[in-house]
């Protein structure tokens, strides 16, 4: 207790965390945590996996600076040049693990049909006895971190909490970069009444059984990977990986997978969202939050430099929204993270300036290349390649005769989001942000118009469960083929699909029609006939963002076609001064051509079959009646 005590008020110089010899854990636990629950939960899994060394973690600087010292000395992190990249540090994964494993991801609750159609299930009695043979002696020769985070402000009524044990540094100081990780968070779990938390169970499953073998600068076990989630206990157990959303538990699995089930028992909304504030010229401010799939545009649109004059874009979040009714009626947001982990490829000062401007220090790079002096590069950061970097894979690549990319496709960088040199003034805010404007788009090269608004709120849900998308190098898997996402929450939804489309209609009904957000419908991706994108997007995707600003307060004007409102063209509804864009490419993009929708209506008829008599009736009502209006 005293150890405690002098520990918050920062008398014990630069070691404040707990890192002790495995048997000494209770001990360092009981000094650490009030919390019954906790002390248990780690104390078995400490006798279980069998770490050598426990290490009970504050989220100090020094804690990072111990941390950060012990992976640079076993390879895992490589420090960039400080002159160029302060603070900042490159990791390059195991070939084996680069991205999400959809196919190994599990829901596990008591009956089947709960997890759905979209969702691999399995017998949580039977997933965790399999957990536990994998993670038995898994930390063997490794030291076990056990990180508790908050997801959303500290002490928000909006926010949650959660602990994650992991036997990965990376994973940890990951966690301190994109959660709120470390001792404010322990308060509140040790001041909670039931101690309550949502706990995590990690492990990279590559335990150092021969002390004398070297260790790889990144463990991980290539073979084996499992993904579980307990949504009934609100659980989490993960295995074998060291990547992103595979282990950073806090991001898909909690506050996706985890909190949607949470969301939907208590009346809220967990979202793959990105939430941004935008501001037209004459000062009135707007948020808007958008779902995309992984990899297709919400960091760039969240953070995104408008080509319009005296429009101003801030960012409050670019993966996840938490969302909620409050009393006034309205619906309020907030971020449950703490920093980016955004795509690096195609990340630019031309594309995306803030960004760039949030990864110029202190940032964890993973998978990206390396320069000559010491900083990063990757595919479309800079017009010309530089003639030779060190690759993801730590080899010579020369860009005159390069086979492969120099950075992994799903390279990422992970940074604060204080860094953010537009981030909204409210991102912090315990009370979260009143959402006008919801959109949803994909990554379609053909029938999607560049930008169409709902009929109503159903209709908008419609439009979220028809979502299709041409998938990314986000996930594993092939990379282009088309499949149905909807609302970007294919991999992340926590329970039956289905059931999710219920809870959206439902939630329309808790508040009026005129202070529900307007739902709208976006497609930056459209191809030509030689596969060159129409739209030159980024900045200029402000144009879009305008008209749906002018929308949610009908100050502009659309026209009425089947699948919904399309901005007139031909009256200027859409703000196209100054752009360089042929009227025939225009066209094509606001086309909605008969034929063609009847087919994709088709095809949302296909979709739906997997859901069966669950699809909710106000979902298939949606869709009969867009048929109708086709024919
Ligand atoms: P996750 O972090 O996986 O959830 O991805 P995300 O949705 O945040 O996607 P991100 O903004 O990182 O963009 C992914 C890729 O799409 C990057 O290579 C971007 O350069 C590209 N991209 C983003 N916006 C646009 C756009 O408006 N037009 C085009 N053509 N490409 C875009
Ligand atoms: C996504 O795939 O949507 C991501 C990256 O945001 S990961 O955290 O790996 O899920
Ligand atoms: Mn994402």
């Amino acid at each position: 207790m005293i150890n405690t005590l002098l520990k918050r008020s920062g008398a014990i110089g630069a070691r404040a965390y707990t890192n002790v010899a495995a048997r000494d854990a209770g001990a360092a636990l009981g000094n650490w945590t009030s919390s019954e629950k906790l002390r248990s939960w780690v104390e078995e899994f400490v006798g279980h996996m069998r770490p050598e060394r426990v290490h009970l973690c504050d989220g100090s600087e020094s804690e990072k600076e111990f941390m950060i010292n012990g992976m640079v000395r076993r390879g895992t992190l490589i420090p960039l040049n400080p002159e160029k990249r302060p603070g900042s540090y490159l990791a390059r994964s195991d070939v084996g693990d680069v991205a999400r494993v959809e196919e190994n991801t599990y829901i596990c609750c008591e009956n089947e049909a709960d997890a759905g159609p979209t969702n691999n299930w399995k017998d949580p009695a039977e997933m965790k006895e399999l957990m536990m043979g994998l993670y038995d002696g898994c930390m063997e020769g490794r030291t076990m971190y056990v990180v508790p985070y908050s997801m959303g402000p500290v002490g928000s009524p909006l926010s949650a909490l959660g602990v994650e044990i992991t036997d990965s540094p990376y994973v940890v100081q990951s966690m301190n970069i994109m959660t709120r990780m470390g001792q404010a968070a322990l308060d509140q779990i040790n001041s909670s009444e039931d101690g309550s938390f949502v706990p995590g169970v990690h492990s990279i499953g590559a335990p150092l059984t021969d002390p004398k073998a070297e260790d790889s600068p990144w463990p991980c076990n290539a073979d084996t990977k499992y993904i579980t989630h307990y949504p009934e206990s609100r659980t989490i157990m993960s295995y074998g990986s060291a990547y992103g959303g595979n282990a950073l538990l806090g991001k898909k699995c909690f506050a996706l997978r985890i909190a949607s089930t949470m969301a939907k028992e208590e009346g809220w909304l967990a979202e793959h969202m990105l939430i941004l504030g935008v501001t037209n010229p004459e000062g009135v401010k707007k948020y808007v939050a958008a779902a995309f799939p992984s990899a297709c545009g919400k960091t760039n649109f969240a953070m995104m430099m408008p080509t319009l004059p005296g429009w101003k874009v801030e960012c409050v979040g670019d993966d996840i929204a938490w969302m909620r009714f409050k009393e006034d009626g309205k619906l309020y947001a907030i971020n449950p993270e703490a920093g980016f982990f955004g795509v690096a490829p195609g990340t630019s000062d031309a594309t995306n300036p803030m960004a760039m401007g949030c990864m110029k220090e202190n940032t964890i790079f993973t998978n990206v290349a390396m320069t000559e002096d010491g900083d990063v590069w990757w595919e479309g950061m800079t017009k010309d390649a530089p003639s030779s970097v060190s690759d993801w894979l730590r080899r010579d690549w020369h860009a005159d005769d390069s086979k492969s990319p120099a950075a992994h496709p799903n390279s990422r960088f992970a940074a604060p989001a204080s860094q953010c040199p537009i981030i909204d003034e409210k991102w912090d805010q315990p009370e979260g942000v009143p959402i006008d404007a919801i959109i949803f788009g994909g990554r379609r090269s053909d029938t999607i118009p560049l930008v169409y608004q709902s009929r109503g709120w159903n209709h908008g849900t419609f439009l979220g469960a028809t979502m299709g998308s041409e998938m990314t190098a986000a996930a594993a898997g092939t990379v282009g083929k088309m499949r149905s996402d909807p609302m970007a929450m294919k991999p992340f939804c926590g329970y039956n699909m289905a059931d999710y489309f219920q809870h959206w209609i439902d939630m329309g009904e808790k508040t009026s029609e005129e202070k529900l957000p307007k739902i709208f419908y976006v497609n930056w991706f459209r191809k030509d006939a030689e596969g060159k994108f129409m739209w030159p997007g980024f900045g200029e995707n402000s144009r879009v963002l305008k008209w749906v600003f002018d929308r949610t307060e009908s100050n502009v004007g659309a026209v009425d076609t089947p699948i919904g409102y399309l901005p007139d063209i031909s009256k200027g509804d859409l703000d196209l001064d100054g752009l360089d864009i042929d009227s025939t490419v225009v066209e094509e993009l606001f086309a909605v051509d008969k034929s063609t929708w009847k087919s994709e209506a088709q095809v949302y008829r296909e979709n739906f079959k997997i859901y069966g008599d669950s699809l909710p009736e106000a979902i298939q009502n949606e869709l009969d009646a867009l048929e109708s209006r086709l024919a």
